[in-house]
């Protein structure tokens, strides 16, 4: 019997699978990657009797693998807070699915384990954008103030870690990041080989450039930003809009980012205020998903920007 664990390379995802393999330490082959590289089940070869750990990755993007594994007769637990489309039933698939948008992955993991490595929730759920939430969990948990900026610098070091278009784009990869946190039990005492000193560092100087960029209101609701088609802003992005969801807690925010094509990636947030339709306004473009607080677009052709930014107008009026 072989394990594979499946996970968003993110924040999220990798304190998720850090919870559940701090609570049952057993070897298995890992698949990760970029943030936006969900289609990872197919990559999983799986046969009768393994056991399939997935977390943090819409079930929708990779409902064909799933079926696939079921026939062959793996058994799968899913973990996630994804739009799922419609939910299949077997009896090896076990699921556990919140899409709620004040949870996410390693808070449902940390439900299932009772707290058990509450910590490393926090981080995910930080690293997520769930600072509310985080806070509240943390101050249930006895964490004081110096504590918990620490998990949540820590969570939005490895959620900003899985940005970018490509793997070289990235500063190190999740499945690096992931070898180096095996095993730690405590996120504020990590035993550190210099990759997560990078990644601070390299997140710094990118803020830096960001707060450069310009910023347009788009409307009453919602805003834009237009990113050069450079490394540090493919891996800027994604924390931008959370930036700006903060600092603009009543708009939508889009930030846009041309890829090698020269068509658009973009990341969307709805307005804090009420965390709703960034999902929607995604899924009427090509590559579009996401949920309801925070979502994407792959490949918003060229030609398409207009229409974008008119429905971006609107989305959240
Ligand atoms: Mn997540």
């Amino acid at each position: 019997m072989t394990r594979h664990d499946v996970c968003n390379g993110d924040a999220d995802g990798l304190c998720a699978l850090q919870q559940l393999r701090l609570a049952e330490p057993v070897a298995a082959r890992l698949v990760t990657g970029r943030k936006r590289e969900i289609a990872l089940l197919e990559r999983v070869d799986a046969a009768a009797g393994d056991v399939v750990t997935v977390l943090d990755i819409a079930l929708a993007a990779n409902r064909a693998a799933l079926g696939r594994l079921l026939e062959r007769g793996a058994r799968i637990a899913w973990y996630d807070h994804h739009h799922a489309g419609e939910v299949p039933s077997h009896p090896r698939l076990a699921l556990h699915i919140d899409v709620r948008p004040d949870v996410c992955t390693s808070l449902i993991v940390d439900a299932t384990l009772r707290g058990a490595h509450r910590r490393w929730a926090l981080v995910g759920a930080y690293g997520d954008g769930l600072v509310a939430e985080a806070d509240r969990l943390a101050a249930e948990h006895g964490l004081g103030e110096e504590a918990r900026s620490a998990l949540r610098e820590l969570g939005t070091d490895l959620n900003y870690n899985a940005y970018g278009d490509s793997d070289d784009d990235l500063i190190a990869h999740p499945a690096r990041v992931q070898a180096l946190l095996r095993g730690q039990p405590d996120p504020l005492t990590l035993a550190d080989d210099g990759t997560l000193a990078r990644i601070r560092a390299t997140r710094h100087a990118d803020e830096a450039l960001a707060r450069a960029q310009r910023v347009d209101p788009i409307g009453e609701r919602a805003l834009a930003c237009l990113l050069p088609g450079e490394p540090w802003a493919r891996r800027i992005r994604g924390t931008l809009a959370h930036g700006l969801a903060q600092r603009y807690p009543e708009r939508g925010c889009a930030v846009l980012t041309p890829s090698a094509s020269g068509d658009y990636v973009v990341s969307v947030r709805a307005p804090l205020v009420a965390r709703r339709g960034a999902d929607a306004l995604c899924r009427r473009f090509p590559g579009g998903d996401g949920r309801a607080g925070a979502a994407g677009i792959d490949r918003l052709p060229r030609e398409r920007l207009d229409e974008f930014i008119a429905a971006l107008r609107s989305a959240f009026a």
